[in-house]
């Protein structure tokens, strides 16, 4: 009896993390690509909605908010990706509230039937074994910084979630942390206009990585005709929007998705929020006029 009082739980192995992650995705859909989740909604701009109750700039944001209920509310109102902060300690968030976005996600797809979102794992990846987690817990994607992560890593990280059929969301925020994700093969680019050392936001830091990525000679844009092929990158601005004038701003710009938290969590009415959002070019064009 004492020696079961004072056990410590024993913690899952990998190989049995990407056993539980094949079973999940076997029996709840198969898990979906990133960067298809975003080029279906061309030339729409995608929307990532965030579930994050709390953060380490803003501190409580909406703490008794279920995940469950607001990603399927994100849903309803056309969000293609939801993020899902697992961070406990300052985002009072767990992997748990991933699994039940991803389930109560997919029941309401599956009741009107329409495309579930693409769950994406929003916490400091710096393991293989957290992608795995992730994985396991019922995640379509996950987040890798380019800013904490040694080189060598981020590729064996990038090659591992391509192993478990998830294509991750790679951020960056300036541009030598962009040509380190393009060294290591990243397809997503994400670009935080929140500086992570300083919390100071500009929205022109995803305007301008933008520019970088066109200067690299790598296709993203939604707005250039290609013919048929589809482009092999898509961006993903992160951070600190709340209006359609942002939105329209980086769908000029080529930006493929738009994720979106805090505004989202502190809406009254996340639908409408949504909506107001004009995620769609003709939609703007009313909204303007
Ligand atoms: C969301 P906002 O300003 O809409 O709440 O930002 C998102 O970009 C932010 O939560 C985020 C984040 C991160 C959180 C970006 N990168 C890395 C945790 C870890």
């Amino acid at each position: 009896d004492y020696m079961e009082r004072r056990s410590i739980p024993e913690t899952p192995s990998m190989a049995s993390l990407e056993e539980k992650a094949a079973l999940f995705h076997k029996e709840n859909g198969e898990i979906f690509n990133l960067l298809n989740q975003i080029q279906k909604q061309s030339p729409s701009m995608a929307l990532a909605a965030e579930f994050k109750r709390a953060s380490p700039s803003k501190g409580d944001i909406a703490p008794n908010l279920d995940a469950g209920d607001q990603a399927t509310l994100y849903t309803e109102a056309g969000a293609v990706t939801i993020s899902v902060l697992t961070e406990e300690h300052w985002f009072k968030g767990s992997l748990s509230d991933l699994t039940k976005a991803r389930l109560q996600t997919t029941a309401w797809a599956n009741e009107n039937g329409k495309s579930r979102p693409a769950i994406l794992r929003k916490d400091f990846c710096i393991s293989k074994y957290m992608i795995a987690e992730a994985a396991a817990s019922g995640a379509d994607t996950i987040l890798l910084i380019v800013a904490i992560t040694p080189k060598k890593l981020l590729k064996e990280m990038i090659d591992y979630a391509r192993s478990l059929g998830m294509e991750p969301l790679v951020e960056v925020h300036a541009g030598v942390e962009l040509d380190v994700a393009l060294k290591s093969g990243a397809k997503v680019i994400g670009v935080n206009n929140r500086n992570l050392h300083t919390f100071q936001m500009d929205l022109a830091t995803t305007d301008n990585t933008a520019e970088e990525l066109q200067k690299r000679g790598c296709y993203f844009s939604h707005n250039e005709a290609s013919g048929d092929n589809k482009p092999e990158y898509a961006i993903c601005a992160l951070s600190g929007m709340s209006s359609a004038n942002d939105v329209d701003r980086y769908r000029k710009k080529g930006v493929g998705m738009c994720l979106i938290g805090e505004s989202l969590m502190r809406a009254a009415d996340p639908k409408a929020a949504i909506k107001s959002l004009c995620l769609n070019p003709e939609d703007y064009e009313k909204f303007i006029a």
